[in-house]
């Protein structure tokens, strides 16, 4: 009777101990997504959603296993061509419209056709997308179409006084438009000082002011800057720019602007720390001032995201590596975003806790 107490009470043991250990490793824990994918047959990134015709649109890089070896540059980021999906609401069937424009059919192409937008005016359909030239330059290209999932026709020449990459484009309410551009790292940000190009530009050392994103108001064609690209800068509260170590709130890559009740509101990456983060302002040119992170971590080394309103709810298109687990090969979601009272954003966790 004795012995089979212990025995039992060893059971009992062994039991809750491994159940401890599985709860404590990590890696053992499965994790649970707060969205799917919105497509499996492809690898898809850095959404760019627009409602044009009661439709939702999103213009996505279309990440490709290429074989290319990774590099700190995001070589291994080598794309070709894109993919423009579409669907009619939120949680719908997602219809995937092929090829829009190919790296081939590209006059000026070198390689990597990175994160793109679009925009509608003029009753036409613009897609702009980041490209490096035959130099190895990144620069932003344009092209049109008359329908907004294309075929798009590419311009001949990259955007004059165009750099860098991530490029979105924003009608503001007086049907100005304007492009928000610039990445740094890769993206090349660094070596564009006054707009000039200085093939040896170097990151920001820590306590050096932090590089900023760029804007340029688009002429009426949409197809060139009417005016010279400028420089955003972004504030903290107590109206300090950040500085290179501030790189869990300071820009890196992907901007996206939009507007709620009257302010403008400037969404981007700190890339080397994965926030999405935001800073409002009282006009396009900012300056901004940081106010949170809207979206945390999300599985993955980039993140990148756009936001749009439907009907009378707000949703934030973002990506993550749930399909592949690897860097490169990512996959686009989507999920609501909800504001507080006074016009913040309730922070985004991409996992369900
Ligand atoms: O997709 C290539 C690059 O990765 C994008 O341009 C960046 O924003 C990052 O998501």
């Amino acid at each position: 009777m004795k012995l089979l107490k212990t025995i039992l009470l060893f059971v009992i043991y062994l039991i809750t101990s491994s159940s401890l250990h599985a709860q404590n490793d990590k890696s053992i824990v499965k994790k649970k997504y707060l969205s799917p994918p919105l497509v499996k047959h492809i690898y898809t990134a850095d959404p760019s959603a627009h409602l044009f015709n009661n439709k939702i649109y999103i213009y996505p890089s279309h990440d490709t296993a290429t074989g290319t070896k990774e590099d700190d540059d995001g070589g291994h980021f080598n794309m070709m061509d894109y993919h423009i999906l579409s669907m009619d609401s939120i949680g719908g069937k997602v219809t995937d419209h092929g090829i829009a424009l190919s790296l081939k059919n590209i006059p000026w192409a070198g390689k990597q056709l990175w994160a793109p937008d679009a925009a509608y005016a003029n009753n036409t359909y613009y897609l702009y997308f980041p490209l490096k030239d035959t130099a190895g330059v990144f620069k932003i290209g344009v092209a049109t179409s008359k329908k907004p999932e294309g075929p798009f026709k590419a311009e001949k020449l990259p955007i004059k006084g165009s750099y860098s990459i991530d490029p979105t484009v924003f009608k503001d309410d007086d049907g100005s438009y304007y492009m928000y551009f610039g990445g740094i790292w890769g993206g090349q940000l660094q070596r564009w000082d006054n707009n000039e190009y200085h093939a040896k530009g170097a990151l920001k050392k820590p306590n050096e002011i932090a590089i900023q994103p760029r804007i340029a108001k688009m002429t009426k064609d949409l197809k060139s800057f009417e005016k010279e690209v400028k420089e955003i800068v972004i504030k903290d509260k107590d109206g300090k720019i950040f500085t290179e170590k501030d790189n869990d709130k300071r820009f890196f890559e992907a901007s996206w602007m939009h507007k709620y009740n009257g302010k403008y509101y400037f969404s981007y990456s700190t890339g080397d720390t994965h926030n999405i983060c935001y800073a409002t302002g009282n006009n396009p040119y900012g300056p901004f001032t940081y106010q949170g992170v809207i979206l945390q971590p999300v599985e993955g080394w980039t993140n990148h995201h756009s936001i749009i309103q439907i009907k009378n709810k707000w949703y934030i298109f973002y990506h993550d590596v749930q399909l592949s687990g690897q860097t490169h090969l990512r996959n686009v979601k989507v999920t609501e975003l909800k504001y507080n009272k006074d016009g913040t954003i309730v922070t985004i966790n991409a996992f369900k806790l």
